[in-house]
This record gives C-alpha cells, structure tokens and sequence, in this order.
C-alpha cells in the first residue's frame, strides 16, 4: 500500500505565530507528531509519504501516487481538512481521518471514508489489515487508552525538518486535574500515562543524530501530571546534556502547582527548560472555583509565577474571558494582573464550550449552546455558547483587553519585568571579595538563524514598524541593560511583532462580525446530541 498522511493547514491565528515565524525563514512552528508516529505504527511493508500544507503545497501528483490518504488535524484545521477530503473523493481515493478533530466533529461530518477516534497504538494494525483487505469499517474507536510503552520513535524521515522552529517530542498524555471546560482530560484522560526514559532519550538522539540543535517542545498536556515520573526523566535529561553537550532549549506545558516544588523547577532549569506554558486562566478565584480549576485557587497566582521565572524559567500563560462568574471589572482586573505577572505571551481568549466537555454538556442541558464552535479560542470574534454577560460588552472587553496588553510600551514593559527576574544582575561585589566562579548561563545565541531574525526585526519592527520609538528605545535596553540576555529579550521583541500583527486583525474581525450580526438561535437538543 501507498499511505500518504497529509496535515491540513492551520488559519492564521495567535498560536499559529505566523508573523514571528517569517523573521527566522521557517514556514510552521511544529511538525505533526501524530501524524509521525502513525506512520511509524503503519506495516513497514507499507510505503509512506507525508506533506504537511503547513510547509509545502499538496499536488496532484501526491495523490496520484497513494492508495490511501490518512489526515490529522485539530478542529481548527476542519476547513482545510474537509477541503482535502473533498478532492481525494473527487478522484475516488479512500480517505481515513484520525487525530483530536475526530473526537470533536461527528463522523458523519468528517465525510470521510473510515474515521479513528482515539490513540492510533491500539487499533492500527486492525486498520491497516481492513484496509489492505478492502474491509475497513466506517469508524474505528479505541477501546482503550494504551500505555506509552507502545508508542514508537516517530518516523522523522517524512518531515522536512528545516522548515520548522522547534522540533517535538511527547513524554505523557494525560492530566490528573479536572477543569469544566477542558477536553484533554476527555480525550487523553485524567491518569497520567508517560513513556519510559529510555524512550524519551532515544527520540532526542534520533532528532541529534539528524542534526537538529534547535529547541525542542515536550508535548504534554501536562508535563508534571505525575511529579515523581516527571523528575526521574529530568535527572536523566541532566546527565544526557552533560553526555552529549546537546544544546536543546524545552519548552512544555505544566499545572501551576509547579510553583509548589523547588526540587522540580531546579531540575528543570537544570534539564534545560526555557519556557512554559501554564493555564491560568483567570485572576479572579470565584472564576477558578466554577470552573473548577482549584489547583490555581488558595495562592497568589502572581507569587506562583514569580516563582518559576525566578528559576529562570520564562512562563507563557493562558487565560479566558467569559465566565458566567465575570462581572464587568474583569477586563480591567485582566490588563492589570497580565502586566503585574511579567508574563509576555499571555494567551487570551474567549471561554469555548468545546463539544465533548463537561462544560457543553452544562451548558447544553441549560439551553445555552449555539454551535459546536471552529475550535480556535483565543482568535475569535463571537461565543458558541449564551454567556451571562451581555455578549457585545464580553466582545468588546476581550478586543480592549488584547489591545491595552498587546500595545508595544505594555508588551515591552512585561519583557522587562520577566527578564528582571529570570535574569537578575550579579550582586556586586563588596571591596576584597573574590569573584565566585559561577555555571555560565548564557548560551551563544548568535547562530545563523537567530541573525537573520535581528536583521529582519529591525528592518519590520525598527524601519517600517507603527511603534519604532518604542522599538529602539526597547532594543537599546537589550543591547545595555540585558545584554547578558539579549537573545531572549530580542527573540521576544519579534514574537512581540507577531501579537502586535494579530491583535489589529483580531479588532478588525470583531468589527466586521458586529456589523453582520444576526440574532442567534441555540441548538435543538437532539442535534448535538452526538457530540456530547
Ligand atoms: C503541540 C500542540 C500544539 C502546537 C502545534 C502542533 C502541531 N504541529 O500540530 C501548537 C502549540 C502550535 C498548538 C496550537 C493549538 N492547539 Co494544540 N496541542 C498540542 C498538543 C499539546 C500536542 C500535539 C501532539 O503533538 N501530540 C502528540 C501526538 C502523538 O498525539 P496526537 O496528535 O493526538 O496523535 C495520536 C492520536 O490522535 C491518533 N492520530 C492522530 N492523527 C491520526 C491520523 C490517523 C489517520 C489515525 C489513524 C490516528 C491518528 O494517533 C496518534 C498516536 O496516538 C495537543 C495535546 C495532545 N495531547 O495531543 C494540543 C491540542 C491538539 N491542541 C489543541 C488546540 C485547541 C490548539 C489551538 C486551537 C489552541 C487555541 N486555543 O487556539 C491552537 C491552534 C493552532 C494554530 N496554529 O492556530 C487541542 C485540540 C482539540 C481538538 N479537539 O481539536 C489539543 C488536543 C489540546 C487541548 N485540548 O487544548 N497546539
Ligand atoms: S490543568 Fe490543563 S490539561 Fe489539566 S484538566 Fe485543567 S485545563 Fe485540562
């Protein structure tokens, strides 16, 4: 059999980090993991052939090529994904479709011929052996959630790896939390379920031995979902780098209960961590309360962060406006805890009820749905749910929100702050005393890429930018002030270019949609039945 696996392509939104990505000549952030390790998980027999439209155009002749297209893709990528489908149909080519969309949209409207609901470990050989006998089912649905242990090193012989900025590698699925409006705890689980070090070790030697030095996310919906497994990896990531002098910065996403273990977050600098993403959500604790988001109640979520960046850790956050708890000062408490957290890439965005979590289904028997929603939260111009609060004030709220954070003397305000405390000055020394030799911490950041992203930065941001006061004024600080960490203060400068971009497109489409605006009807109970 000839599988060709295809990516649908993402619409330009604020994680698609379209406008940062051009500053470093790459075409996509990451590559489809997913997607990689069915390819992986497919009979060696088989031949296999990847195009992500992410990065490169899928031609006729692709197609022409394969026996069977198998798709991944998100919700958010439902569009293109459908778009795919239908030109595959057109030249009668069987189409599978697989990966967390499918958990999301009904079967029946994937118009696929054979839709996979869940892990690929546990029913692929089943699939691949229908389809090479052409007695594939319509739908395939994992009966279970298989153990890590199965999942093998991803086939990253089909990616074209320079095209992507950071290059990924999944250590768990799963989050032991169990938050309203989440769905990774629905697809993924709440048990916490992790590779094996030794797994882990091998796909960074595959991505060293391929010649990536670049960063590298772990992929997990919460990379201390289980504490203790968490740390046993990280003590043998510390003694990889040390082994292998591998320069890999990681970036992942974690629980906010981080902040509550020292050991974990000095293994972590140690390990190499650069950046993490950590779901915030709101300031306010009745927010956290109803959604029971609890582990980010009873603290000071500002010392919380605090805390991590002091471990020199920078932290991205996500945060979401609309819940019924919100009253009409909560545009302002927003602004004002974003800019106090020293957060830069605060991720914002409106409260979806994603189909399939407990959330919708609240939502649902209150008779407050209206769709299932495009799966895209924080570039959004409208709710797919009735919130308490008038929906025009929520809107408008979330538009000023981004602009006052997004603005460039706000934005470069948090970089500062951020890098204050990730990146404090050495104390000086009294009269006499001897300098400490301490571990170096900065690493040369001044590579091939990270030059042409200086000179394209300046070029946009400093000659034809909106904002070049703010701009140079920010740069001669980095080149002065920071210059001990003037690669993480300027490649934040660029992704700083790229919010600045989406939030005028962001405005300009809640515009558009407010002018267009029809009353809105919510769903029948029986038509989105099958998605609850
Ligand atoms: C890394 C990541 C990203 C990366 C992009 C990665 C990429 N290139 O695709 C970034 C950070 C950019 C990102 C962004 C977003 N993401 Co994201 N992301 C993830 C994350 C953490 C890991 C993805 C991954 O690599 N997984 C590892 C692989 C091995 O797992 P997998 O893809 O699920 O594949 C397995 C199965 O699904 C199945 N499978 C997959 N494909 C196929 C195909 C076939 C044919 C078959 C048989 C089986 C099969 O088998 C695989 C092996 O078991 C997931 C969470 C998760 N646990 O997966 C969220 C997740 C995919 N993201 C999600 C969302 C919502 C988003 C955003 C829309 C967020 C937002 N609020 O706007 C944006 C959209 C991106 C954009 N450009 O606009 C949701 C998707 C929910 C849904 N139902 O669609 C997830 C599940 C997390 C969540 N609930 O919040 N994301
Ligand atoms: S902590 Fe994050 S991944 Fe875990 S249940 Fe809450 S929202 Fe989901």
């Amino acid at each position: 059999m000839n599988a060709l696996l295809i990516y649908p392509e993402f619409p330009e939104t604020f994680w698609s980090f379209k406008h940062a990505l051009k500053f470093l000549g790459k075409r996509a952030a990451q590559p489809p993991l997913g997607l990689m390790t069915v390819a992986a998980l497919l009979p060696r027999a088989w031949k296999k052939r990847l195009v992500d439209t992410n990065v490169e155009t899928l031609r006729d002749r692709d197609l022409a090529w394969a026996d069977v297209v198998m798709l991944s893709g998100m919700h958010i990528q439902s569009e293109s994904l459908l778009a795919i489908v239908e030109r595959c149909r057109a030249r009668g080519l069987r189409t599978v479709v697989g990966g967390p969309i499918s958990s999301s949209v009904p079967a029946a409207e994937l118009k696929a011929n054979h839709v996979v609901i869940g892990e690929a470990e546990s029913l692929i050989a089943d699939l691949a052996r229908d389809l090479e006998r052409g007695t594939a089912r319509p739908v395939y649905q994992a009966a279970e959630r298989p153990e890590m242990a199965v999942s093998p090193l991803p086939d990253l012989s089909l990616i074209k790896m320079k095209r992507y900025s950071t290059m990924t590698v999944q250590y768990s699925r799963g989050c032991p939390f169990n938050c309203e409006f989440c769905d990774i705890i629905e697809i993924y689980g709440r048990r916490p379920r992790t590779k094996a070090v030794a797994q882990v070790l091998a796909e960074l030697e595959q991505l060293r031995a391929a010649g990536w030095r670049e960063a590298v996310f772990i992929v997990d919906d919460n990379f201390i979902g289980n504490k203790a497994r968490a740390k046993e990896l990280l003590r043998a990531l510390v003694e990889w780098r040390t082994q292998v002098r591998a320069g890999f910065d990681f970036i992942t996403e974690a629980s906010l209960n981080l902040a509550d273990d020292p050991e974990l977050m000095q293994l972590m600098r140690d390990a190499g961590f650069k950046s993490v993403f950590l779901g915030i959500e709101t300031p306010d604790e009745q927010g956290l309360v109803s959604s029971n988001k609890l582990q980010n109640t009873r603290r000071s979520l500002l010392e919380s962060v605090a805390r991590i960046q002091g471990y020199g850790i920078e932290v991205m956050g996500g945060f979401i406006l609309g819940f019924d708890t919100d009253k009409e000062d909560i545009f302002d408490r927003m602004v004002e805890f974003i800019q106090k957290s020293g957060i830069p890439i605060a991720m914002v965005g409106l409260l979806q009820a994603m189909p399939g979590t407990q959330l919708f289904r609240r939502l649902h028997s209150e008779g407050r749905i209206v769709d299932a929603g495009g799966g895209n939260n924080t570039f959004c111009d409208r709710l797919n749910f009735l919130p308490s609060m008038d929906a025009t004030k929520l809107v408008d709220g979330y538009r000023e929100v981004m602009k006052r954070i997004y603005n460039c003397e706000a934005y470069y305000e948090r970089v500062k702050l951020y890098l204050n405390r990730a990146h404090p000055k050495p104390a000086r020394r009294a009269a006499g005393e001897r300098a400490q030799k301490q571990p170096r911490q900065t690493e040369p950041w001044m590579t091939r890429d990270n030059l042409r992203a200086l000179v394209n930065s300046i070029v946009r941001q400093g000659v034809f930018g909106r904002h070049q006061w703010s701009y140079w004024k920010f740069l001669a600080e980095a080149a002065t002030r920071y210059r001990r960490c003037f690669g993480a203060a300027m490649t934040l400068a660029v992704m700083g270019y790229h919010f600045q971009v989406m939030t005028q497109k962001l405005s300009k489409a809640i515009d558009a949609a407010t002018k267009s605006a029809q009353p809105r009807k919510t769903m029948l109970p029986e038509t989105s039945a099958h998605i609850l």
